[in-house]
């Protein structure tokens, strides 16, 4: 595993999908509030409201969390819990939870790294044309502003947006998640004011968060064709720009990918490029396997396709491809030049406690096996990792799949809220532990090996 000092071992996880409470203290509606109670669009009809329940169990969570001996957490800000209406007044309740958390993640040594975005819009910004409305990147910067006033002593990682390319393609683009509209217009529109938020909030937290270190966090994976069909090829061609390169180009180059450039244009004002592209400290990487790519008759004209029969697949299909991992780390590297730090990856997996009331995960232990190896091959081949983020601490709400699919290290009932450690979870616990005790013999090699130099040439100047 990686020596390198400053190796960060983390989970993650967002607000909406544990913390629960929704109806409590001041919060206001998210879109996946309103999404949830829409007949039909969540399995099983499940809801946000109780999910994990972190908003009261956090300390328990967070005691999970040094089991585990991480030393780094990414969790989320839900922006309707500290400003219900998404900008006026703040909720003090909402952002006294919040520095609660904080301040009990400082005080089990572990890093707090705060997402400001991850899906939970506001319902009362929703009304107002959401992400659609061009004014939204000021109310993303203020509710930025307001953060830094108030977490900005002690936390010092922001990311603005996780996985902006799902979000607006899925909830936009496809109508598949909130706010469930299908619509190219609104599609490419979301996308330029969701960079050009980006733009804003970077600047608003490099001004008032001192010794900011500040990204995005992005999707990016080889996009396959499906079969060798013309038509799967040309719909992989339309389908890679949206996933990888909507939002890593314009906030890194100043422009967009040549294939969305001009469905993109209507909606840039002077100066917009130049306020995306703000420098940023490093490269967030969400992966978890490759994309088949197949034609569809949606407004994007591709849709998600099987994998080869060969390739392995995960309980719930997803393709288990480590080597794509490491091509995708080693890409980044080339390409943007900055810090890596993975901060999501993981699998889910058909978990049930057994009679002794265990988890045996064996399928998730394999693939973060395979794919922690697959980042150190990256490493040794040059591509400047720094840290990794299990997907996730906790089983937790999946979105549309609601709670039947199951990513935690951390086995919940959600019946009870009783939290297990899953056999998973011990062996993450395993992987630190072992790479930080590699990690202090090399530094001790390295201290000895410079002890015996200095010896040396003090010797070889005293007989001189
Ligand atoms: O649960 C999601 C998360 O919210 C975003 N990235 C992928 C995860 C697994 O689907």
């Amino acid at each position: 595993m990686p020596a390198a000092d400053s190796f960060l071992w983390g989970v993650s996880t967002s607000s909406f999908q544990i913390e629960g409470a929704s109806h409590l203290d001041g919060r206001g509606d998210s879109i996946w509030d309103s999404y949830c109670r829409q007949q039909g669009r969540i399995k099983n009809g499940d809801t946000g409201d109780v999910a994990c329940d972190h908003y009261h169990r956090y300390p328990e969570d967070i005691a999970l969390m040094r089991d585990i001996g991480v030393g780094a957490y990414r969790f989320s800000i839900s922006w309707p819990r500290v400003l219900p209406r998404g900008r006026g007044a703040a909720n003090q309740a909402g952002l006294d939870f919040y520095d609660g958390l904080v301040d009990a993640l400082l005080a089990a040594g572990i890093e707090p790294w705060a997402c400001l975005y991850h899906w939970d819009l506001p319902q009362a910004l929703q009304d107002l044309g959401g992400w659609q409305n061009r004014d939204i990147a000021g109310w993303f910067a203020d509710y930025a502003a307001l953060l830094a006033r108030r977490l900005g002593d002690r936390v010092k990682r922001f990311a603005t947006f996780n996985e902006p390319c799902v979000f607006t393609l899925f909830g936009y683009g496809l109508g598949w998640n909130a706010p469930g509209i299908a619509d190219r217009g609104a599609l490419h529109q979301a996308i330029h004011h969701v960079n050009l938020s980006h733009g804003r909030a970077i600047d608003v937290l490099r001004q008032s968060v001192a010794n900011a270190s500040l990204g995005a966090i992005h999707n990016r994976q080889p996009c396959y064709p499906a079969t060798t069909r013309e038509e799967d090829v040309a719909a992989t061609w339309r389908f890679a720009p949206y996933w990888n390169d909507a939002f890593p180009y314009p906030q890194h180059f100043a422009h967009y990918p040549l294939e969305l450039a001009e469905a993109i244009e209507p909606y840039i004002k002077p100066g917009d490029m130049a306020q995306i592209a703000r420098p940023v400290d490093w490269f967030g990487l969400n992966h978890y396997s490759p994309h088949y790519i197949r034609a569809d008759v949606n407004l994007i004209g591709a849709g998600f396709g099987a994998p080869p029969v060969e390739v392995r697949r995960t309980a719930i299909g997803w393709p288990i491809v480590p080597d794509a991992f490491r091509d995708t780390l080693l890409d980044i590297h080339h390409r943007f030049r900055l810090p890596i730090y993975v901060l999501e990856n993981g699998t889910a997996a058909d978990d049930k406690l057994d009679e002794a009331g265990r988890v045996q995960d064996p399928a998730r232990i394999a693939y973060l096996d395979a794919y922690t190896r697959a980042m150190q091959e990256a490493i040794r081949a040059g591509a400047d990792v720094k840290g990794y983020f299990v997907w996730s601490l906790l089983d937790n709400f999946e979105w549309t799949s609601g709670y039947s699919q199951r990513f935690g290290l951390v086995h919940v009932d959600f019946a009870t809220q009783k939290r297990t450690l899953k056999a998973s979870a011990h062996w993450y616990a395993d992987l630190i532990r072992t790479a930080r005790t590699s990690r202090i013999a090399a530094d001790r090699a390295e201290r000895d090996t410079m002890t015996e130099r200095a010896g040396a040439a003090a010797a070889t100047a005293v007989s001189d």
